[in-house]
Formats: C-alpha cells, sequence, structure tokens
C-alpha cells in the first residue's frame, strides 16, 4: 500500500443501480471525498484531445467496453495523491472485475468496505433510458447500453465472490427507492466504520 488511509469505501453495481447517486450521498453524509471512476475517465477523454491512447479509450467507453486496467488505476491513484492522508474517499464505479480489484489492493489499499448496489436487470435498463432522454451521456446509446450490462453480467458474481470472501462486501436491494436504499447503506457504514 502506497500510503495509510482512515476509511475508503467502493461502491459497485450494474450500468444505472445508483452508484453515482448513492456514492454522493455517503460523501455528502460522511464528509468523504468522492471519485467516480467513469466520470475521471470521461473528464480526461475531454482534456486530451489529439491523443492516440486517449482517443482510443473513447472509442473503447463510447462502446460500453471497459478501459485498460494499468490507465484506470493510474488516473485513480493520480486521484488520491490530490486528497489529504486524513479524508476519507467513496469511490463509485471501481472495480469491474477481480482482476482490478486485485491490483487496487496491491498498488493502493484494501478498502473498508464495498458497498454492493443489487439491481434487477429491467430497472438496469429503465433507468439507463430515462436518464438517456435527459442527458446523453456518450455511452447511453442503445448498443453501449447492451455492453456494459453484458459486461457487468460477466464479472459482478466473481467479483462480489471475491469480496465476499475478503468479509469486505454489503449488498444491498437497489431496485427500491433511492432514500431506502440510502437508508440502509447509511446503518451498515455507520456499524462498520464508525
Ligand atoms: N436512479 C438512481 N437510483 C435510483 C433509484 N433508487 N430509484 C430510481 N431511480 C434511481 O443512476 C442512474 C439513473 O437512475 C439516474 O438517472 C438516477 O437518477 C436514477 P446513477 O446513480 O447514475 O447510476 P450509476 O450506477 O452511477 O450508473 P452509470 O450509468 O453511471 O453506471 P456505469 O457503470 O455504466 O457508468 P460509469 O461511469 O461507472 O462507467 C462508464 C464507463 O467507463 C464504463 O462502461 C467503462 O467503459 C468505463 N470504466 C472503466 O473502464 N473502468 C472503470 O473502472 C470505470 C469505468
Ligand atoms: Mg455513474
Amino acid at each position: 500500500p502506497a500510503r495509510p488511509r482512515p476509511k475508503i469505501i467502493l461502491v459497485i453495481g450494474g450500468p444505472g443501480s445508483g452508484k453515482g447517486t448513492q456514492s454522493l450521498k455517503i460523501a455528502e453524509r460522511y464528509g468523504f471525498q468522492y471519485i467516480s471512476v467513469g466520470e475521471l475517465l470521461r473528464k480526461k477523454i475531454h482534456s486530451t484531445s489529439s491523443n492516440r491512447k486517449w482517443s482510443l479509450i473513447a472509442k473503447i467507453i463510447t462502446t460500453g467496453e471497459l478501459a485498460p486496467q494499468e490507465t484506470t488505476i493510474t488516473e485513480i491513484k493520480q486521484r488520491l495523491m490530490q486528497i489529504p492522508d486524513e479524508e476519507g474517499i467513496v469511490i463509485d464505479g471501481f472495480p469491474r472485475d477481480v482482476a482490478q480489484a486485485l491490483s487496487f489492493e496491491d498498488q493502493i489499499c484494501t478498502p473498508d468496505l464495498v458497498v454492493f448496489l443489487a439491481c434487477t436487470n429491467q430497472r438496469l435498463k429503465e433507468r439507463l433510458l430515462k436518464r438517456a432522454e435527459q442527458q446523453g451521456r456518450p455511452d447511453d446509446n442503445l448498443k453501449a447500453t447492451q455492453r456494459r450490462l453484458m459486461n457487468f453480467k460477466q464479472n459482478a458474481a466473481p467479483l462480489v465472490k471475491y469480496f465476499q470472501e475478503k468479509g469486505l462486501i454489503m449488498t444491498f436491494d437497489a431496485d427500491r427507492d433511492e432514500d431506502e436504499v440510502f437508508y440502509d447503506i447509511s446503518v451498515a457504514v455507520d456499524s462498520k466504520l464508525f
């Protein structure tokens, strides 16, 4: 581990499961720093226009596939360096698979808690569709959405199992209203981290 971290929460779940929504609530309630890994990558793409590596990554993300692991971890590390040691952190949308989980632990640290937002496929689709109408992220088109859902389906079970074996994960029924979901998360965070 690069440096000691008092509290770090990872929030995982399918596309549209509410990772961004719930992570922001956690950050607000506990005064944690919020890092959205998807946002980190999207911002980097916007700020580095004519760069071969990042235009390739832009293409990857637009089709709904995962960015290269080492690039992603490098971006996370750089962001973490800007945060004072004593501050808690909530990371939205990472890791996406077991390999990423392993290299996060290896290169950064072991998280204190992994929040898994479990949602039915039907709900995920509904929410993404609705958001696509309102905002229109480049990867909110039908094809990319299907890809994102498929990748999630493929990677989720082993990833959840990995964190389960380490006793780090808690699963929440994220089909419910966002305040109901957050209530349960806050009870879990209160008892696990404080
Ligand atoms: N909403 C939220 N909660 C609700 C609730 N309980 N009831 C009703 N509505 C609810 O929520 C989605 C929508 O649903 C919103 O409109 C919200 O208001 C509503 P949101 O909180 O945005 O869900 P979230 O899980 O954050 O969905 P998002 O689409 O952001 O998930 P993705 O996993 O697809 O997106 P992310 O930004 O994490 O990643 C995007 C891409 O980046 C990936 O596909 C990948 O290409 C790349 N990436 C990597 O390669 N590596 C990484 O480590 C991370 C990202
Ligand atoms: Mg999000």
